[in-house]
């Protein structure tokens, strides 16, 4: 019997939403459950190019043009897409705190980006099995610890970032309310990832 491959599987979501928090609760839940998973985290700010994202997203100074930090954060991801694939098809399971779909909303939701423009930069890497939209109101979001800290952190901008992710949804994604406890929140995301590595294992992983 050939080896069975292992899902992609992104958790999405306004900032403060919990995704962080869930992501590395369900890697180490995962992994007690005999399912081998690891966590990969967009943007990868060890990179060269991850640098350059954080300077930018922690200094309200740092000037950058539009396009090309959005390039960057798309860069960031093509220089992990080869070791990705090679996780997925030794079995590993990858759950990937946020993806190309935030690469997209924050992008095309500043004036003069073009959507269509944003997606070009994603075709081509690998396609998640199952996205996970983590929804929070806006109350609950600037209750969370830490939200203003940096660039993007408003609720003008994390509205328009909602409406894009919902028209980016496709028969792969679902929305799950962030709003419960840490612990309840967690239960029903590792129920839909068993669910889906079990329905994925034998496909072929897909591209953008
Ligand atoms: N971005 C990103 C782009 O513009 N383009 C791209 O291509 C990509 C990939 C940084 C920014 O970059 C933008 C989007 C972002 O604006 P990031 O590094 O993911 O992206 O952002 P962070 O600031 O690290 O993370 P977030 O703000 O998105 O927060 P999380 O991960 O959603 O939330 P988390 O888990 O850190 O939790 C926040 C706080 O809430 C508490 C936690 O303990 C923590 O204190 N919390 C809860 N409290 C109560 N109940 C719950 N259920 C809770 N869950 C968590
Ligand atoms: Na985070």
């Amino acid at each position: 019997m050939s080896l069975k491959r292992g899902a992609l599987v992104v958790l999405e979501g306004v900032d403060r939403s919990g995704k962080s928090t869930q992501c590395r609760k369900l890697v180490e839940s995962l992994n007690s459950n005999q399912i081998k998973s690891e966590l990969m985290v967009f943007p990868d700010r060890t990179t060269l190019i991850g640098k350059m994202i954080n300077t930018y997203l922690s200094n309200k100074e740092c000037d950058l043009h539009d396009k090309a930090i959005h390039l960057l954060f798309s860069a960031n991801r093509w220089e992990n897409a080869e070791k990705m694939k090679e996780l997925l098809q030794s079995g590993v399971t990858l759950i990937v705190d946020r993806y190309s779909y935030s690469g997209i909303a924050y992008s095309s939701s500043k004036p003069g980006m073009d959507i269509e423009w944003c997606k070009t930069q994603e075709l081509g890497l690998p396609k998640p099995d199952l996205v996970l939209l983590l929804t929070l109101g806006k109350e609950q979001m600037n209750k969370r610890p830490g939200f203003g800290d940096e660039r993007y952190e408003n609720d003008d901008m994390q509205s328009k970032v909602l409406n894009i992710f919902h028209q980016l949804a496709d028969n792969t994604w679902e929305v799950v309310d962030a709003s419960p406890s840490i612990d309840e929140v967690h239960k029903t995301l590792l129920d839909k990832i068993i669910k889906v590595r079990e329905d994925v294992a034998e496909t072929n992983l897909g591209t953008l």
